[in-house]
């Protein structure tokens, strides 16, 4: 069997096989992707973001086994931080789901953050689709909610669960911007702070100067590290995912999500062909420091030969 034929019958070797080799591009990864596609589109996948130590990892831990006692296929993807202040909390991760690694039914794997901007994303649209065509009926993907590339990441997935922790009302000015449009569902976590409660009418009050939505991201209370709190949690995912369902929206949201594949690989082509092109330039560009030539002019003509060689497809 290949080795898409042994994903698609559920191998779990072959599926971190399979993860490596879209992830690094490895050769005939696309014709891989392409073999998988018609097995894919059936997993619900779910976004959990928030800042740094905010107890992601432990929600998503108590999330699967929550999404196992109802014996769901899960996968898991942590996008790894870049912060080398965090590497001891992902170790930590590690530690903690390793009792989730021994059952079957649950396939985890950790993302790192090397590669160009895009990178991420690409590589974790490609993961997802890879554990889609594994069989998984849910995929969860932990990122910290940070930079450009994590908010790429989790525009990706179907719901997005922002985990926030206590006393961020301080700043939620701060973080407001970014946080509060892509939040689907909101958690605050680590509700054995006494200051939760209050963090969670901010959070509600900063959701209410909205007044028109279709669906109001409800805010509910967790302590993960005591496995409270999950059951409201999965049931207010579970309310999003319906009213996806009933609505456009989930077609919607997932044409964006084929949109940006789309967009992604044809990127990548041209910037290879346009790299090459670049490496055969150097004489014009230098010429065009001197004054000879000019940048828009040799640019221009770059893109004319381009776009009519045939060479993109290869
Ligand atoms: N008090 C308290 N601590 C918690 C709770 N949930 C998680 N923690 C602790 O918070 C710390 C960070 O938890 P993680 O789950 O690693 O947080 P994270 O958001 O995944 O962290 P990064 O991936 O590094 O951003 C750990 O020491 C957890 O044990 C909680 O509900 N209450
Ligand atoms: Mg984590």
């Amino acid at each position: 069997m290949e080795l898409w034929e042994k994903l698609i019958a559920g191998d779990e070797v072959a599926c971190a096989r399979a993860i490596s080799m879209v992830e690094n591009e490895k050769d005939g990864y696309l014709e891989f992707l392409r073999k998988i596609h018609p097995h894919t589109g059936r997993a619900y996948t779910i976004g959990f973001t928030g800042p740094p130590g905010a107890g992601k990892s432990t929600l998503v831990d108590k999330v699967v086994k929550n999404l196992r006692e109802k014996d769901l296929k899960v996968g898991v993807i942590a996008v790894d931080p870049t912060s080398p202040f965090t590497r001891g909390a992902i170790l930590g991760d590690r530690i903690r789901m390793a009792d989730l690694n021994t059952d079957p039914g649950v396939f985890i794997r950790s993302m790192g953050t090397r590669g160009s901007l895009g990178g991420i994303s690409k590589a974790t649209l490609a993961a997802i689709k890879v554990l889609d065509a594994y069989g998984c009926d849910v995929i969860l993907v932990e990122t910290v909610g940070v930079g450009q590339s994590e908010i790429d990441v989790v525009k990706t997935v179907d719901t997005v669960v922002m985990v926030m922790v206590p006393g961020l009302g301080d700043d939620i000015q701060a973080i407001k911007a970014g946080v509060m449009e892509i939040g689907d569902v909101f958690v605050v976590n680590k509700a054995d702070n006494d200051r939760a409660k209050k963090t969670k009418l901010e959070i509600e009050m900063m959701l209410d100067f909205n007044k028109d939505w279709a669906f109001r991201p409800p805010v509910s209370l967790a302590i993960a590290a005591e496995n409270t709190g999950i059951d409201e949690l999965v049931d207010n995912i579970h309310d999003h995912r319906e009213y996806l369902e009933n609505s456009d929206e989930l077609e919607k949201r997932r044409l964006n999500r084929e949109t940006m594949q789309i967009h992604q690989l044809v990127e990548d082509i041209m910037n290879k062909q346009l790299d090459q092109k670049m490496d055969g330039r150097k004489e014009d560009v230098k010429k065009s420091l001197d004054g000879d030539l000019d940048p828009y002019s040799i640019g221009f003509d770059i893109a004319q030969e381009l776009l009519k060689s045939n060479q993109f497809i290869k």
